[in-house]
């Protein structure tokens, strides 16, 4: 086991993993360091166990240059990563059809959901062709959550909100055939299309890869962030608290971690009942304390300013502390090994998915049409268990405050004033070079990576070269945890256009847009962005980019594809499994760039990814005939991080 430094960047983290080292605790750092060497097949995407005739593996410098049916290293590395999109689209937009259905029930007057932002839900009515003028909200509610639904099994056609996607961008993808019928539709044909003796040649292969990823981006995401607004309200920027040090050893701590928010939401109002409150008082708590983890934290955060514990690493150091009295999980980014804590600490895990059952858990069922009721069961159970804490009450005294609740909507607010809401000053600061441009940093955390370290050195160099940041995902979580989410950042961290803009207007210069499905939020926003004119008329010409720094999820594989299709310039911290195939690999990081206008990049050390991002954007800029940037760089590439981090 390596030092806790080399573990985390954040020091709530390594005082957690310190101490339990200290008591013998096993934590996945652990198990990552006895699974060394991982396989080179595997890593390289070159092992096929899709039929009994294997596995396959492939040496190309050896006697097996393919497989035993002859698929190359190029077919095999391709279905194993389109496969990958398969399951990351699948979960994006299984999320996004279950906010769809608890809209139906919503509209039916069942269960406990209110519609909360009607405008928003009169909009999306309108583009998806359901009559909405002088009819009643709940009418127009349930036209529109059967016509999203309907988008799951659409066959044929192309799916309604690939539509809003700037004309060079729709062209390129009917061009290419990669326009998304529907997600159940592409996601089954990757299935299909990679089973023995199907599709072999690679370009195919990766081209369905591009067209699911689409469905989960223009669709399934998007379907999850617009519903969920609906139903839960727009997010707008609201200050809360990240870290560890958000946990109070004196209350009831009810964490919640996963990532649909139609559970977290209920949790919200439950954490708030008087009778609920009475009962952790009587059992000799000063309260309830309710705070996240990964995505559903980000959810809740977004709307209602519920604090975070942690980003996706922080799951098991957050039971470790021994305050942790319930942990509900729903789906999603929710270690297996986490219930074999349970029997080192007192906490309860209570599984709430018909989909996710762990062997070590308790299973509460949670109900949509009694949804309050089982939010409220759930909680009881946290404050019944409050008086079964044992061993260690430890709460590193760790925490910073943040901004979050940033959207496509309210960006032109903030920047273009209230009663003008536009994103002219935002393109006006980019054309000018006041913003050199922008880039997106979200995904993970891996523990073959010291968590946190590349999200924050990345955003740093960006800040200081006067690139403003947009964050979602456990790398948003990364980036408060260090104060970069605050309106002072900008001051700090920003080179002199960053803290121009950002101070005048009062915002933080990296803006918090939600949980993972929000990048649809992203994508919205470099929409809105050509449409606003000045910047080219595609978001291929936009001065921006994207990065994973620390990814590891499927999840991430399908918003990659989706993001370089949409023609971003995406550098990810760990390859693509795909080196074993040469001609993938040279596809995905060069010749793709041709026909979506996006690649891929591959860079693990921070600055130097940042820097591959800058000459981008440079570029960008100079194809458009704009000014470099207006302020020579802050200080020099990393200086600060010797200190920071
Ligand atoms: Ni995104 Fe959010 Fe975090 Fe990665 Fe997991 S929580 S959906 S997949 S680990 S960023
Ligand atoms: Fe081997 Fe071909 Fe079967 Fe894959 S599909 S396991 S390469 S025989």
């Amino acid at each position: 086991m390596s030092n806790s430094s080399q573990c985390s960047a954040d020091p709530a983290a390594c005082a957690m993993i310190d101490a339990c080292h200290e008591t013998g605790v096993n934590l996945i750092w652990d198990r990552v360091a006895t699974m060394m060497p991982q396989c080179r097949y595997g890593v390289q995407g070159i092992c096929c166990r899709i039929c009994t005739m294997g596995p396959c593996r492939i040496n190309p410098a050896g006697k097996n240059k393919v497989g035993i049916c002859g698929a190359t290293a190029d077919t095999i590395a391709a279905r194993n990563l389109v496969r990958m999109i398969a399951a990351g689209t699948a979960a994006h937009s299984d999320h996004g059809r279950g906010v769809a259905h608890t809209l139906l029930m919503a509209a039916e007057g069942k269960g406990d959901y209110k519609i909360r932002d009607e405008v928003k839900l009169r909009g999306l009515a309108r583009e998806l062709g359901v009559v909405e003028k002088g009819k009643p909200v709940l009418e127009v509610a349930k036209g529109v959550a059967l016509a999203v639904s309907a988008q799951y099994g659409q066959q044929e056609g192309e799916v309604v909100f690939a539509l809003r996607a700037p004309a060079d961008q729709l062209k390129r993808w009917r061009e290419n055939g990669v326009v998304p019928r529907g997600m159940d539709r592409e996601v089954v044909d990757i299935m299909h299309r990679t089973t023995m003796g199907v599709d072999s040649e690679f370009h195919s292969i990766l081209h369905q890869g591009v067209r699911t990823a689409l469905a989960d981006g223009w669709s399934g995401s998007m379907i999850a962030t617009e519903i969920s607004d609906v139903l839960f309200g727009t997010p707008d920027p609201i200050r809360s608290r990240v870290n560890l040090g958000v946990l109070d050893a004196k209350m009831v701590n009810i964490l919640v971690h996963g990532h649909e928010p139609l559970l977290s939401e209920m949790i919200v109002i439950a954490c708030q009942d008087a009778e609920l409150i009475a009962l952790a008082k009587s059992k000799g708590a000063t309260g309830i304390n309710l705070a996240g983890i990964c995505c559903t934290a980000n959810e809740i955060l977004m709307r209602h300013g519920v604090p975070v514990a942690g980003n996706f690493l922080h799951q098991e150091l957050a039971v470790a502390t021994g305050v942790v009295d319930a942990m509900i999980v729903d789906v999603q980014c929710v270690m297996p090994g986490l219930g074999d804590l349970g029997t080192t600490f007192h906490t309860k895990f209570i599984s709430t998915s018909k989909m996710a059952h762990f062997a070590t858990t308790e299973h509460i069922q949670f109900e949509e049409s009694s949804a309050l009721e089982s939010a409220k069961k759930i909680v009881r159970a946290g404050i019944e268990n409050y008086p079964n804490r044992k061993g260690r009450a430890m709460v590193p005294d760790v925490r910073s405050d943040m901004v979050a609740g940033f959207t496509a909507e309210n960006i032109a607010t903030f920047l273009g004033g209230k009663y003008r809401a536009t994103y002219r000053p935002l393109n006006d600061a980019v054309m000018s070079g006041r913003f050199r441009g922008a880039v997106a940093v979200v995904g993970c955390n891996n523990p073959k990576q010291c968590q946190d370290a590349g999200h924050v050195a990345i955003i740093k160099e960006l800040l200081r070269n006067d690139v403003i940041v947009i964050a979602t995902g456990c790398a948003a979580i990364a980036a408060a945890k260090v104060g970069l989410l605050t309106p002072e950042a900008a001051e700090e961290w920003g080179g002199e256009g960053i803290r121009e803009v950002c101070s005048t207007v009062g915002i933080p210069p990296v803006l918090h847009m939600g949980a993972c499905v929000d990048i649809s939020r992203v994508l919205m926003v470099a929409t809105n962005i050509v449409k606003e004119g000045g910047l080219g008329t595609s978001i291929v010409d936009l001065p921006v980019a994207g990065v994973a720094p620390e990814w590891m999820s499927e999840k991430a594989v399908a918003i990659g594809f989706y993001v370089i299709a949409s023609g971003i310039y995406t550098v990810l911290g760990s390859p693509l499994p795909i080196e074993g195939g040469p001609g993938v690999l040279d596809y995905l990081t060069n010749g793709i760039e041709k026909v979506f206008g996006g690649k891929f990049a591959f860079e693990s050390d921070p600055i130097k990814s940042a820097r591959l991002m800058i000459d981008h954007i440079d570029a960008k800029r100079k194809a458009l005939g704009l000014p470099p940037a207006m302020y020579a760089p802050k200080g020099e590439a990393g200086a600060r991080e010797a200190v920071a981090v």
